[in-house]
């Protein structure tokens, strides 16, 4: 299988950008995917931080499995970390948000604007997440001064909020990293190639994917899993044989789009283990 790599340049401008961003912020809000709770989180992250608070969310809740979602929340209290559950795109949990932000700063001066921003990698819905957040009744205030120009502040609820979520690249630490980062859509196909992608899908998940399906030959490798399902569709090619590279797409467009059931990539830890 080809290594993934990235690019250790993106990661410095990354960082640099956003240790500029915070010195305004006095709490981040860290976009995660509930499907990948740790590959979507980017260790640079917590030495940028330093001491600031952040609140983490667990977005896209709808395509997770709610039970492990449900060990991740027990988990994330177990850290002392802030969590909440939302999907950005309904609005599911969002309003949650507001109080826990507020909880942060029980104690500090009251009546003074508390800052705050919205954080993630790519395609983890920084942008749903933002515009659910601010809703209607949020009014545009002044820019913010220096070097990030083009970005305001956005008044609402007793908080001034940025308008425009800062971006990091995805920490790709592991090759399974890699994987499940590409499955959520969250590194693009070109950088994992789609067959390895698929066959790491049937081998680490199909059991859940297919638990429905008595025919499932559970016991079988990938390959062989990957031919049933091509089978099953109906996906052929002019002999007559399975078309596999038919069914590596269908599988990939089908779980990303949440066709195959809710499905967790991630378990937390177990205890013991480090994060
Ligand atoms: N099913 C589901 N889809 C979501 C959710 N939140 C966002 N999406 C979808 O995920 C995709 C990415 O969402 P965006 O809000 O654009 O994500 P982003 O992090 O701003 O993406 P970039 O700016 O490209 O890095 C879009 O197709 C959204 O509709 C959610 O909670 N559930
Ligand atoms: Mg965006």
């Amino acid at each position: 299988m080809q290594e993934i790599q990235w690019f250790p340049g993106h990661m410095a401008k990354a960082k640099r950008q956003l240790t500029e961003l915070l010195r305004y912020l006095d709490l981040l809000i860290e976009v995660r995917d509930a499907r990948i709770p740790i590959a979507s989180h980017n260790r640079d992250l917590d030495e940028i931080l330093g001491k600031k608070p952040v609140i983490v969310l667990l977005n896209k809740m709808d395509l997770a499995d709610p039970e492990v979602t449900g060990a991740w929340r027990v988990w994330f209290a177990a850290q002392k970390i802030p969590v909440v559950e939302v999907n950005g795109k309904n609005g599911r949990g969002i309003e949650a948000i507001w109080k826990v932000a507020a909880a942060q700063f029980v104690g500090n001066r009251s009546g003074q604007i508390k800052r705050l921003g919205v954080v993630g990698i790519p395609n983890v819905g920084k942008s749903s997440v933002l515009n659910r957040l601010l809703g209607r009744g949020a009014a545009r205030t002044g820019n913010l001064p220096g070097v990030t120009r083009g970005k305001q502040w956005i008044k609402y609820k007793g908080f001034e909020v940025l308008d425009t979520p800062g971006l990091l690249p995805p920490k790709l630490t592991s090759r399974t990293d890699g994987y499940k980062l590409a499955l959520v859509g969250t590194i693009r196909d070109e950088i994992v190639p789609v067959h390895d992608l698929a066959l790491y899908l049937m081998e680490n998940y199909g059991g859940k994917l297919f638990a429905g399906d008595d025919s499932f030959p559970e016991q079988l490798p990938a390959e062989e899993q990957l031919l049933w399902f091509a089978l099953k569709r109906k996906f052929l090619a002019k002999g007559g044989e399975p078309d596999l590279n038919r069914a590596v797409m269908a599988l990939l467009h089908e779980f990303r789009q949440g066709r195959l059931g809710r499905i967790s990539l991630e378990q937390p830890p177990t205890a013991g283990s480090v994060y």
